[in-house]
C-alpha cells in the first residue's frame, strides 16, 4: 500500500494526473494506492468532484480518496508527495512577490511533510518556480533527507527526446542519454552532446542544436499555451508519473533521465541548489551520472542556469523563506 498526497488536486494537471496514479501507471499494477488530495479551501468542492469521478472509475488498486484543505492532515502517512499547487508567475508579478507567495505555500507544506509524512517520503515539486519551491520545502523539513526533495524537469527531458526523434527520424525508443541541466526555466540547458541513437552518437548539426533544438525545448511551454489556450497539463502529468515511476522502480540499464535534485557540487553546480542533472535511479535512490565530459558550450550554459538558481536562493534567503 502506498499513500500518495497530491496538492493542487483540482487544477488541470491534477485532473490529468490522479486517474493515472489510481490506475497503477505510476507505482505499478501490484501496488494499491491511497490518495490524499490537498486544495485551498475555495477549491475543496471541485477536488471533491474529482474524488467522486475517481470513485466512479472503480479502479481495483484505489483503496481510498480523501480531500483536505489542511496540509498537516493531507501529508499524514504519505510515502509519495506530488506538490503541484503553487503560485506561478504572472506577467505583472515582481520576483520578490512571486517568491514570497510560494514561500507561504512551500514552507508550511515542508513543515507538514516533516511532521506527518512517512519516513520514506519522496517529494516531487511540479508547481513553479519548481526548483526553488523544492529548496524552500526541503529547508522546512530538517528531519527528511534533502535528497528526497526533487523538482520536475522530466517534461523538458521528454520534450527534448521527442524533438531529437522528429529531427532524426529515429523512434523515441532508440534515443538515450539526453540531459536537461539547471533550472526549469528559460535558462535550462537541454544537452544532446552525449545522446545516443541505437547506441551510437548521432551526427547533429551544431547550428540546429544551438538555434533550433535548445530554444524549441526551452520555449515549448509557451508554444503550448499559444496553441492550446492553456498550459501543458497532460504532458506535465505524464512527466510526473515518469519521474516517480523511475525513482521508485529504477531507470533502464545504459540510459539516464533528468531530474532536479539538491546538488552535491557535481559538475560545478553549487552545493544545495536544486538543479537538474543527468540521473539514474536504483534501489529507490537517484544518483547523478558521474564523470561526463563537459565541453565549453555546455559549460557556459550549465553555469548560466546554476547562476540563476543561485540568485533565486539568495533572494529567498534574503526574504527569510529558507
Ligand atoms: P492550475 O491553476 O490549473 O491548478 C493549480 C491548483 O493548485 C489550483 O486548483 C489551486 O487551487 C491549487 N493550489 C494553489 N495553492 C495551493 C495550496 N497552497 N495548496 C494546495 N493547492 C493549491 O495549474 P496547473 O496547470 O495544474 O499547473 C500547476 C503548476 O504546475 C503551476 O505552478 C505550473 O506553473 C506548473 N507546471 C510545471 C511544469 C514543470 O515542468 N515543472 C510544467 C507544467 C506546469 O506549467
Amino acid at each position: 500500500m502506498t499513500t500518495v498526497t497530491v496538492t493542487g488536486a483540482a487544477g488541470q494537471i491534477g485532473y490529468a494526473l490522479l486517474f493515472r496514479i489510481a490506475s497503477g501507471a505510476m507505482l505499478g499494477s501490484g501496488t494499491p494506492v491511497r490518495l490524499r488530495l490537498l486544495e485551498v479551501p475555495q477549491a475543496v468542492a471541485a477536488a471533491s468532484g474529482v474524488a467522486m469521478e475517481l470513485d466512479d472509475c472503480a479502479f481495483p488498486l484505489l483503496e481510498s480518496v480523501d480531500v483536505f484543505d489542511d496540509a498537516s492532515l493531507a501529508f499524514e502517512g504519505a510515502n509519495v508527495a506530488l506538490l503541484v499547487g503553487s503560485r506561478p508567475r504572472t506577467a505583472d508579478m515582481a520576483r520578490a512577490d512571486l517568491l514570497a507567495a510560494n514561500g507561504a505555500i512551500f514552507g508550511p507544506q515542508g513543515r507538514a511533510i516533516n511532521s506527518a509524512a512517512s519516513d520514506d517520503i519522496r517529494v516531487l515539486v511540479v508547481g513553479n518556480p519548481a526548483n526553488t519551491n523544492a529548496l524552500i520545502a526541503a529547508s522546512h523539513a530538517p528531519d527528511v533527507p534533502r535528497s528526497r526533495f526533487t523538482a520536475m524537469t522530466r517534461l523538458d527531458h521528454n520534450r527534448a527526446v521527442s524533438q531529437l526523434s522528429q529531427k532524426t527520424g529515429a523512434p523515441v525508443s532508440a534515443i538515450s542519454r539526453v540531459t536537461i541541466w539547471g533550472n526549469h526555466s528559460a535558462t535550462q540547458y537541454p544537452d544532446v552532446s552525449h545522446a545516443l541513437i541505437d547506441g551510437r552518437a548521432p551526427k547533429l548539426d551544431h547550428a540546429w542544436v544551438e538555434n533550433e533544438f535548445i530554444p524549441t525545448v526551452a520555449r515549448r511551454g509557451t508554444a503550448i499555451i499559444e496553441a492550446r489556450g492553456s498550459s501543458s497539463a497532460a504532458s506535465a502529468a505524464n512527466a510526473a508519473i515518469d519521474h516517480v515511476r523511475d525513482w521508485v522502480h529504477g531507470t533502464p540499464e545504459g540510459d539516464w533521465t533528468s531530474a532536479a535534485l539538491p546538488s552535491d557540487s557535481s559538475y560545478g553546480v553549487p552545493e544545495g541548489l536544486v538543479s537538474s542533472f543527468p540521473v539514474t535511479s536504483a534501489g529507490g535512490e537517484w544518483q547523478i551520472v558521474p564523470g561526463l565530459e563537459i565541453d565549453e558550450f555546455s559549460r557556459e550554459r550549465i553555469d548560466a542556469s546554476a547562476a540563476e538558481l543561485a540568485d533565486e536562493r539568495a533572494a529567498v534567503t534574503e526574504l527569510g523563506l529558507i
